[in-house]
């Protein structure tokens, strides 16, 4: 019976609402797969903030049942419907944040199926945390992975380096063209067998700053790689891998820095001791020189404790990054672009002023010397979500580490920094329809790598101000990898109810074995599509969020990058210790 006070025209304008907006629906429907509730697969900590993303039009309330037994035990409503632009879905969302009791949980709404279950549990995120650094050792270049700590993913050894050539663009009197010289270890790029120094670097970092700010907790992981039972920190002992190799790539006569160590084209799809196309140190450059300083400046200061297991490092990594600034003091604006016979990731920048920033920045907080604050100039520095390009917002993480140590007014300068990217952060987020924030330009080639950097910088606000929003900002960013987004996937591998199989890795793709190596990040969403010639499929959609597909021949949604995982490594542990183990 219709209610007499309520007048007939507006329960026609709500009906004829409801009808648009299920058309809306049904249209999206078409475009990718089923509607489904979205949850984070690997679950929540007992503290965090709880959200999940609902289809909209299938009522206004929620539940959460025990996965086993199905008794209720939290009801809830639903946010007011409203339309994802990334996704073009309209959504609502599940706030569940007071629902503290551990349990496996599913969360029901009537008339859709049931969400993948997961947990409410301490320790949601600790053997991620330790598969996404074992994904390092998985991609270690020059040594055979034995079964004792690869498993079924064991493999021969590939890429000795030994016999490295010079290439014509990086020919100098002491080291002309076609000479041989060593550069073993350091990790495979991503998909591909190529080591960049510019990728490389921001990788290495952000797994040192997860070291640098959560020494307590790495100290207490056990990976299972072969230094594992040393007194170092199986973190640290993966890192070394990859920072012996780096060290390799200055030239001793200049302090220059090789751009990459590279075959001239991408090799097929093969395992690592297939690949054996000659490979060449090729062109030094600014970012190369720039980017290894800071690392290795930031290494002096981290191994410093570990004197012992690495006699000489502390210092030697000092001095090769002081020799790298000196060069791109000399040499400011060498900009590497791939000579004509190199086919390989470029990872080209022009713009260095944000490395300038970043290698002044890890200089002065290892050495203390006055030139390097000098050259840092803090005050025209700005902040951004840091990527392999753009790495000013790793000075400002590294400031706010060592803020103590900082003059007064730098004090204040780096709280704000910090402070109004933190912001903006969260306003997206607290603005966002899918209650994730991600905008438009996020989807790049990586988009879940920008998604972490930008939870590192919220982590980083947190730290610095103890205030709950920013972490709560950064948890939706590591719902929405883990699985709250509209291709349903946790884009890690292994990790999670729905995970990609089919990752642009050669390994994986290579080795027989059906399941990928575990604990890759996948790029994800990638609107440009810009590998949908290569593909036999097309994308399931053409909006941002959904721009995915899991298949090998999407490199540009479905490959894997060390400097994907390593923000995934920051961001994972940091959760564990923020949120505690209650
Ligand atoms: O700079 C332009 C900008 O001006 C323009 O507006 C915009 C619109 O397309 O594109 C910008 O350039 C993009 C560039 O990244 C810088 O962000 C390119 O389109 C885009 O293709 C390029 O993607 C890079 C990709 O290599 C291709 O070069 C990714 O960032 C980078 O992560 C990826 O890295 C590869 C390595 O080369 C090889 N190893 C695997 C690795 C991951 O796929
Ligand atoms: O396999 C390559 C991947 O590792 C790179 O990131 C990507 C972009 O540079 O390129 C991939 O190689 C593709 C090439 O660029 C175009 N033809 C298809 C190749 C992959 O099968
Ligand atoms: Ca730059």
């Amino acid at each position: 019976m219709p209610n007499p006070r309520f007048p007939a025209i507006l329960l026609l304008a709500i009906l004829s609402g409801l009808v648009a907006c299920q058309s809306e629906l049904s249209r999206e429907q078409a475009d990718g797969p089923t509607a489904s509730i979205q949850v984070n697969q690997l679950g929540y900590s007992p503290q965090a903030v709880k959200e999940a993303t609902v289809p909209a039009g299938f009522g206004d309330t929620f539940e959460l049942v025990e996965h086993n037994g199905g008794r209720t035990v939290y009801r809830g409503t639903l946010s007011a419907a409203e339309r994802w632009p990334h996704s073009g879905e309209w959504v609502r969302r599940a706030d569940f944040s007071d629902l503290t009791q551990p349990g496996h949980y599913r969360l029901r709404v009537p008339g859709l199926a049931d969400s993948h279950p997961f947990p409410v549990a301490a320790r949601a995120y600790s053997s991620l945390n330790d598969a996404a650094i074992k994904a390092y050792y998985f991609n270690r270049a020059s040594t055979a992975l034995d079964e004792a700590h690869a498993g079924v993913y064991a493999r021969a050894l590939g890429h000795p380096d030994e016999q490295v050539e010079i290439h014509r663009s990086a020919a100098s009197a002491e080291r002309p063209e076609g000479m041989a010289l060593a550069s073993p270890r350091g990790w495979y790029d991503a998909g591909d067998y190529n080591k960049y120094i510019v990728n490389s670097g921001i990788s290495t970092y952000t797994l040192l700053a997860a070291y640098e700010h959560f020494p307590d907790y790495y100290q207490g992981r056990e990976l299972n790689i072969p230094e594992s039972g040393d007194v170092v920190p199986d973190l640290l002992n993966e890192v070394m891998w990859n920072l012996s190799w780096m060290l390799t790539m200055q030239d001793p006569n200049d302090g220059g820095v090789y751009h990459k160590l590279t075959t001239k084209r991408f090799s097929g799809k093969v395992m690592p001791e297939n690949a054996t196309a000659q490979r060449y140190f090729v062109q030094k450059g600014t970012a190369a020189a720039l980017n290894f300083a800071a690392v290795m400046a930031t290494a002096s200061r981290v191994y410093a404790d570990y004197e012992a297991t690495f006699p000489g490092f502390s210092e030697i990594s000092l001095a090769a990054a002081e020799a790298a600034w000196e060069w791109a003091r000399s040499n400011p604006q060498v900009v590497y672009r791939n000579p004509e016979d190199i086919r390989t990731g470029e990872y080209g920048d022009e713009e260095f002023g944000d490395e300038f920033a970043w290698a002044a920045a890890e200089l002065y907080l290892t050495t203390g010397k006055p030139a390097y604050w000098e050259a840092l100039e803090p005050k025209v520095v700005t902040i951004s979500v840091p990527n392999w390009a753009d790495t000013q917002g790793l000075a400002w993480l590294s400031l706010a580490q060592h803020r103590g140590a900082l003059p007064e007014a730098a004090q204040t300068l780096v709280a704000e920094r910090v402070r109004s990217l933190g912001d903006a952060l969260y306003n997206e987020w607290r603005t966002s329809a899918a209650g994730v924030p991600m905008r438009a330009e996020d989807f790049v080639w990586g988009s879940n790598g920008v998604a972490m950097n930008s939870a590192m910088m919220l982590i980083a606000a947190h730290r610095l101000t103890d205030d709950e929003r920013y972490l709560g900002a950064a948890q939706s960013l590591v719902d929405y990898v883990l699985g709250r987004n509209p291709t349903g996937y946790s884009y890690v591998t292994g990790y999670g109810a729905h995970t990609p199989q089919n990752i642009h890795h050669r390994p994986s793709a290579a080795d027989g074995i059906d399941a990928p190596v575990p604990g890759f990040l996948a790029g994800g969403p990638h609107s440009g599509q810009q590998d949908a010639s290569d593909c036999p499929i097309p994308y399931p959609s053409d909006k941002p969020a959904k721009s995915y597909l899991d298949h090998w021949c999407s490199y540009a949604s479905n490959e894997i990058t060390i400097n994907w995982n390593a923000p995934l490594v920051y961001v994972s542990g940091a959760l564990e210790v923020l949120y505690g183990e209650d």
